[in-house]
């Protein structure tokens, strides 16, 4: 097929679009090198560098035989965008393109618009281009698990039927995000649903948990195929974080009480994910929602897990539980429905000690170059 990844040079548009490359579909990725910049401007940058874009996509051929197409721009210029949906009439767009984290969306005024109009300029120029040019195309959109908040009631897979005052109907499943960042992904939702109403677009919705690991089939093929690793306190999320931190000597940082619990998935499921998501498509007029993570851990046992395997591998690893930076439950309810894409065939990977291990193993190459003072600086919301 021929799939257009939007944020393709991102910590999983890159792995995806070498692992549908290897698979055979013909791929272009754009990108702004947005993240990259931030990372920057906010000194934070990942654990270790990474090929710009271009170089990756040259590495990739030769170490794979074969091309994926970069276009360095961004998706929020729509001229630019639709240039590219002419051309190339995609069959598939996965959607990354988006200002990923809520810390950074809380950081200050500036980073709080960046964020709202890059999240939703993006998702409306996609639909846009996608309806003047390619009405047929799947739009495979990357929503998050936050968009549901943490309410007091089983979490359904995207929809809620209602009964009230004796009649039934069928709505999105009510949305309270905790950050602005997730509160846009929510306006994304919305503006999608909007045009699969109305233009008869197909789209499929992917509640993701946060992700972790470091690792897929492709990357490893080669060290200059890594993907990027965030650790620090804006772009890393927590899992990765503790294993870092447990390297580095740095007392694992569990924010509050630690009881939040979220739904957890390994890098090489979302690419698993977005592969099923892919082949099955959404019909036209359709928004299909899936709830997509594998298994559900409070922050406290995820510290728990990385202290136990850091111990083994000899690093002393201490937890301490800081003043909550977020605005968050600490204990809640949390029983998401995640059935949707294991009946589509998904096989989890799930959080072993071997796998722990595995990330231990690559950061520790790397422990070197670990800047504590990246770690936690108390960015409160
Ligand atoms: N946390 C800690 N200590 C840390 C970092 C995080 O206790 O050092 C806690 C947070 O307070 C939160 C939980 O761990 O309760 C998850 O935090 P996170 O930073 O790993 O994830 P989050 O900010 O929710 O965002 C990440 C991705 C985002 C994605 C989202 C999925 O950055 O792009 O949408 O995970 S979800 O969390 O399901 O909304």
């Amino acid at each position: 097929m021929r799939v257009l990844i939007l944020g393709g040079d991102g910590y999983l548009g890159w792995p995806t679009a070498m692992a549908f490359s290897a698979k055979g579909h013909e791929v272009r990725v754009i990108d702004n090198y947005l993240r990259r910049r931030l990372c920057r401007e906010r000194d934070v940058e990942g654990l270790y560098e990474t090929p710009n874009l271009l170089e990756r996509v040259r590495r990739w051929k030769a170490i794979s035989g074969k091309s994926i197409t970069p276009h360095i721009g961004d998706c929020c210029d729509y001229p630019f965008l639709s240039r590219i949906f002419e051309q190339f009439e995609p069959e598939a767009v996965i959607h990354y393109a988006e200002q990923p984290s809520a810390p950074f969306s809380m950081l200050d005024h500036g980073a709080a618009d960046l964020t709202i109009t890059n999240n939703l300029r993006s998702t409306l120029n996609l639909a846009w281009a996608v309806h003047a040019f390619v009405p047929q195309c799947h739009i495979i959109k990357l929503g998050t698990m936050g968009e549901y908040g943490t309410p007091n009631i089983d979490i359904e897979e995207g929809w809620l039927d209602i009964d009230h005052n004796g009649r039934r109907d069928r709505f999105l499943y009510p949305r309270q995000a905790g950050s602005l960042y997730h509160t846009t992904k929510i306006q994304d939702t919305d503006l999608l649903w909007f045009y699969v109403r109305t233009w008869k677009l197909a789209v499929t919705d992917l509640m993701q948990g946060p992700v972790y690991g470091l690792s897929t089939t492709e990357t490893d093929l080669d060290d200059e195929l890594k993907t990027n690793f965030n650790y620090d306190e804006i772009f890393g999320t927590v899992l990765n974080r503790f294993v870092v931190q447990a390297v580095a000597g740095y007392p694992l940082t569990v924010y509050g009480k630690g009881g939040q619990t979220r739904g957890y998935l390994n890098i090489r499921d979302t690419l698993a994910c977005v592969e099923l998501a892919l082949l099955t498509p959404a019909a036209p007029g359709e928004l299909r929602v899936f709830n997509q993570f594998v298994e559900t851990f409070s922050v406290n046992e995820l510290a728990d897990r990385v202290s136990r395997v850091g111990k083994a591998r000899g690093h002393a690893v201490t937890v301490e539980n800081l003043a909550n930076p977020r605005v968050e439950a600490e204990e809640h309810y949390y029983n998401p429905v995640h059935t949707g894409l294991r009946e589509l065939g998904l096989k989890p990977h799930l959080l072993t000690d071997e796998v722990l291990s595995q990330m231990f193993e690559v950061v520790e190459r790397h422990a070197g170059q670990i800047d504590k003072h990246k770690i936690f600086r108390g960015y409160r919301w």
